[in-house]
């Protein structure tokens, strides 16, 4: 998303919309590879952050290590690819893509292979966030006329939906034990909600729409971009709505926070240099570093939830 201060629904939407299928061009980078990305991701200062980028001429999902190197391309399709969100185990990775037409949730293996498609509807699935028991994948969809939040099985089948209303609910975050998900409603009785897994018992954890959530690793805070202020920023709060916090430093516009697997870092797309960059700061906003530095767009960060990788083979 651009650094506008409209309902990042509107944006994601206009985004897609306008999204030109082009014609992939070479990339023109060493031919390192994911598998030698993730076999090296022993540590955390050395696991892979997955984003999207628009280098290679459209969207399309990466991966690089912690301090942005060795940055290699997943996708490969003119189609818009974006909004990577990790399995739990880092083997695999959720994603938007427009490939069959409209926008649908994937998945594919962390190397880019196995594509599979997760939704097949002509309204729009979007922001998927894979659930930390790896069975399933909350996601927003308009299939019933406006946004609501659902859930599906990783395989595609078992699809429930979560939230019923005429308002627009977007951005499901599920809480590390799995038990709640945060997610945004626009259009009607606005705000930043926290709800069950089951769609029970929603509360209003803010009086404010924030966009793009993520649930710290210990539970107790949730890291978001809001425009309440009157500009994109990155916030973080508690999850009973108290100690809210603004971790930007710049009205130039960030968002898309993701904690490292400690949740002692941040990772987040900023606008500070005039086109999307990736970041990492501290979870305080201190100790500000720039992972990528070029002409294109890069956002939606997403930081491997694992500092191992058994799983994995290249
Ligand atoms: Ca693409
Ligand atoms: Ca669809
Ligand atoms: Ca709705
Ligand atoms: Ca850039």
């Amino acid at each position: 998303m651009k650094a506008v201060s409209v309902p990042v629904l509107i944006g994601s939407l206009s985004m897609l919309i306008s999204c030109v299928e082009r014609e992939q061009p070479e990339l023109g980078r060493a031919p390192s590879t994911a598998g030698t990305l993730l076999e090296a991701g022993l540590a955390e200062d050395t696991v892979l952050i997955a984003f999207s980028s628009e280098r290679g001429g459209n969207s399309e999902i990466y991966l690089m290590g912690v301090d942005g190197s060795s940055p290699v391309r997943l996708t490969d399709n003119p189609a818009y690819d974006a909004w990577p969100s990790w399995s739990p185990d880092g083997s695999q990775i959720a994603f938007t893509s427009s490939r069959n037409g409209n926008p649908d949730i994937y998945v594919m293996d962390a190397d880019g292979g196995n594509v599979r498609q997760v939704t097949r509807h002509s309204a729009r699935d979007i922001w998927p966030e894979w659930s930390p028991d790896g069975r399933r994948i909350a996601f927003a969809s308009r299939r019933d006329g406006n946004f609501e939040i659902y859930v599906v099985d990783v395989d595609g089948t078992n699809l429930q939906r979560l939230t019923n209303t005429a308002a627009h609910e977007d951005f499901p975050a599920w809480s590390p034990d799995g038990s709640q998900i945060v997610f945004s409603r626009v259009e009607g009785d606005d705000g930043t909600y926290i709800m069950n897994a089951d769609g029970g018992g929603p509360y209003k954890l803010l009086d404010f729409e924030g966009f793009e959530f993520a649930w710290s690793p210990d539970g107790e805070r949730i890291a978001f971009g809001s425009d309440h202020e009157g500009f994109r920023g990155i916030y973080t709060v508690n999850i009973d709505g108290s100690d809210l916090r603004r971790l930007s430093s710049t009205t130039a516009g960030e968002n898309c926070p993701d904690w490292s697997p400690s949740g002692t870092r941040i990772v987040f797309a900023s606008w500070r240099d005039g086109d999307g960059e990736i970041y990492v700061m501290d979870a305080d906003g201190t100790n500000l570093r720039k992972l990528t530095d070029n002409e294109f767009e890069e956002e939606f960060p997403a930081w491997r939830p694992v500092a191992t990788s058994t799983e994995i083979t290249p």
